[in-house]
């Protein structure tokens, strides 16, 4: 891999995290060239540019070390660290960032009455989620079918195809409209800075550090 002397950030290119990723660094005193739909922003002041992709894709980048640094869900980051090979590099949550809030649940049928892990035995879970699902599933000893659905979790149970589903949840008005219930919390989730376990140590570092800092002010200010 070619060394840079400018720090990468990868971020979601449109969606939920996009807006606020923007804003945050923006107080952080960052200003961009390009504009937003763009796939690459330069970044004015400082050395530090932008990769706007699709968040399933930014742990990936890191990994890679064709960025530095990304802006991405705690669920998509625990999923990668779960999921990736091992020939890829481990990454870190450096950190937590405190917009993008929501968590990782199972859903049942509402009529089901539910009073604990062991009633998902043997049933059908849909998910995108398959390496946080199993890990729960593990952990609770609990024998489940794992049904992997990238998207339109939320209506597998009502098209048969599963029992339950595995999938985030905000205000819960999803689940609802589904008739569907929450019934575990697997991760508490939020927009978090990612980047890989060791930092690089040229100019990208020196950069990093005083960034972290200004993200530590901007945190701090806000909480
Ligand atoms: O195109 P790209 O792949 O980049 O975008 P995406 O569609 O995968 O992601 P996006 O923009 O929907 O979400 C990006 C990140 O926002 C997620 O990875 C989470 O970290 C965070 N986030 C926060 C959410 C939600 N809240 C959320 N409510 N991501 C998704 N949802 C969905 C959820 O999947 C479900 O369908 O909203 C529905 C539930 O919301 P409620 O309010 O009805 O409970
Ligand atoms: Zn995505």
């Amino acid at each position: 891999m070619k060394t840079r002397d400018r720090l990468r950030i990868a971020m979601q290119k449109s969606g939920r995290l996009t807006e606020p990723a923007l804003e945050l660094l923006t107080r952080c005193g960052l200003t961009f060239r390009q504009s937003r739909d763009k796939l690459f922003c330069f970044g004015e002041g400082e050395p530090v540019d932008l990769l706007l992709v699709r968040d399933d894709d930014i742990p990936g980048l890191i990994a890679q070390g064709v960025c530095d640094l990304g802006i991405v869900g705690r669920n998509v980051l625990s999923e990668f660290q779960l999921t990736a090979g091992r020939e890829l590099a481990p990454l870190s949550e450096l950190r937590p960032l405190g917009f993008g809030r929501c968590r990782l649940s199972i859903a049942v049928p509402q009529e089901l009455d539910y009073h604990g892990p062991q009633q998902l035995e043997g049933r059908r879970i849909a998910t995108s989620y398959p390496g946080l699902l199993g890990e729960w599933l593990r952990t609770h000893a609990v024998n489940a079918g794992v049904v992997m659905l990238a998207g339109s979790v939320e209506i597998a149970p009502k098209l048969g195809t599963a029992d339950a589903i595995c999938d985030l949840v905000q205000s819960g008005g999803t689940l609802v409209a589904n008739q569907l219930r929450e019934a575990e919390v697997l991760l508490e989730s939020e927009a978090v800075l990612a980047g890989p376990l060791t930092l690089p140590v040229d100019e990208r570092g020196d950069m990093l550090e005083l960034l972290l800092k200004r993200l530590d002010g901007v945190i701090q200010v806000r909480e």
